[in-house]
């Protein structure tokens, strides 16, 4: 498409936020007062800051406009009917609640939906929609297509798999799964996307079955994007079409709006059920407000709905997608195995292969996260034993995380090919001398979610086990 290592930003600077890497010395002060969890790291000691690309970008001179037309009303407000109008058009679906971010959505909906010991299946769950899910005791059930696990270059690995799907039905039976989700893209497998046809199958399936299909679609442009770049048929479609169409096989959609929304807090649930609509509303009014403001503030409201406008638009949509692309191949030629192909937002080094002498109950995802913070004062996340090992909260059963990665998020419109270039370099200077890194262990930990507020500490000499 073009000679340049990726397309140039399509946009300029405005406004800048000045960041500062503090000294090592520092910065090993901060990882111990820190307990070894960079969630409790102060923003100001961070140089880069990759922990996630929620609700971390920067809004544009149109959003900023529009903050300035929100309709503070109670109820009814303008900002309101613009959003419903937006929303409505992408989705296609007759009921906007608008959420002030994904987990309420979740919260609300599965309260709504969920019986103790029904199943939910979905490509792979986010951990907010696994926890709901168990919180209202639910089981999640991750069915990621057999390409997830592999590091093949082919496209759309973040489907779901059908076969089990179906397999999975038979044997549970369809009154025992009250919804069937699909994350698009799937976060927690790469932030790979799912193709038009695996979409179209599901929602079949699902039709069959009489059993519910929702999206969980916090980065739904982003799979339009990759649908339009690799499946056969909609090169000549634009992202707008392809999302209405991905929508048009579900019967709803839960959305963070603080990714593909363009904005720093936000979400909804969209649905054509009314009977559904209505005990999710008399939920959202207890614990989020009247449903035409749903926990957010008129400005908030009018900044997603210009930002679920712009987030459509081709150019930026290559842009971003292009940046995480060279992202992925400057860590690479750090010395850093990631997963292949990259996906929409964010890169996942594979710290189980990068450190295969921790074993993973001693962290080799945190081993690395913590470093990249010493190194360099760059936030990652550990998305491996940390997040998803344990105990499982409702059965008591102890869950294997799928893979040790560590995810680098690159927060929308924010930094520059050079920032992710720092990145790199930090990346390189750490591969040198890898083989030194030790693993954690943990030291306190909640029952959901720990990853946020454990309390970890490196391991002593006499602690540790070779993988
Ligand atoms: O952070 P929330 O509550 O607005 O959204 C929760 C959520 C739901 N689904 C998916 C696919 C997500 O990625 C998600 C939040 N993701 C975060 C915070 C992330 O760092 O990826």
């Amino acid at each position: 498409m073009h000679d340049y290592r990726h397309p140039a930003e399509p946009f300029r600077i405005k406004s800048v936020e000045s960041i500062r890497l503090l000294s090592r010395q520092e910065r090993l002060r901060i990882l111990q007062e820190a307990r070894y969890n960079v969630f409790k790291i102060k923003a100001e000691d961070i140089y880069i800051d990759l922990l996630t690309d929620s609700g971390t970008g920067a809004m544009s001179n149109e959003q900023w406009a529009a903050l300035m037309r929100g309709d503070e009303s109670y109820a009814g407000a303008r900002s309101f009917y613009r959003f419903e109008k937006t929303v409505r058009e992408i989705t296609g679906k007759k009921f906007i609640i608008p959420c002030h971010q994904g987990r309420v959505a979740e919260n609300v909906f599965f309260s709504s939906v969920l019986k103790a010991g029904d199943y939910v299946p979905n490509n792979t769950h986010f951990d907010t929609t696994r926890a709901n899910t168990q919180h209202k005791g639910g089981i999640a059930i991750d069915l990621p297509c057999p390409e997830a696990a592999t590091n093949e270059q082919i496209p759309f690995k973040g489907n779901i798999d059908v076969e089990r799907l179906e397999s999975f039905i038979e044997k549970k039976g369809a009154d025992k799964i009250p919804v069937v989700f699909m994350t698009v893209t799937n976060n927690s497998s790469g932030g790979q996307p799912v193709s038009m046809a695996n979409i179209r199958e599901t929602s079949a399936l699902c039709k069959k079955h009489g059993i519910r299909f929702y999206f969980d679609c916090a980065r739904f442009a982003e799979n339009a994007y990759f649908i339009k770049q690799s499946e056969p048929g909609y090169q000549d479609k634009s992202i707008k079409e392809i999302a209405q169409e991905m929508f048009s096989y579900a019967d709803g959609a839960l959305m963070s709006a603080k990714k593909d929304g363009l904005a720093n807090i936000g979400g909804f649930i969209a649905l054509n059920d009314d009977g559904l609509r209505q005990k999710i509303i008399e939920l959202l009014i207890i614990i989020e407000g009247f449903p035409t403001y749903g926990g957010m503030s008129g400005r908030d409201i009018d900044a997603m709905a210009a930002g679920l406008q712009e987030v459509l638009n081709e150019e930026y949509l290559a842009y971003r997608v292009g940046q995480i692309e060279y992202f992925g191949s400057i860590i690479e030629q750090a010395g850093a195995p990631i997963i292949k192909p990259t996906g929409g937002h964010a890169i996942f080094i594979d710290a189980g292969h990068y450190l295969p002498h921790i074993p993973v109950d001693q962290f080799p995802g945190q081993s690395l996260t913590v470093e990249l913070y010493r190194e360099g004062g760059v936030r990652a996340v550990e998305i491996g034993s940390l997040m998803f090992g344990g105990l499982d909260p409702v059965t008591g059963e102890k869950i294997t995380a799928p893979r040790e990665l560590v995810r680098l998020a690159v927060p929308r419109r924010v930094y520059t090919g050079s920032h992710l270039e720092y990145v790199a370099d930090c990346i390189a200077r750490i591969t040198k001398r890898k083989n030194d890194l030790r693993g954690l262990k943990i030291i306190r930990q909640a029952a959901f979610l720990r990853h946020f507020t454990a309390d970890m500490a490196p391991l002593k000499e006499e602690e540790i086990k070779v993988g």
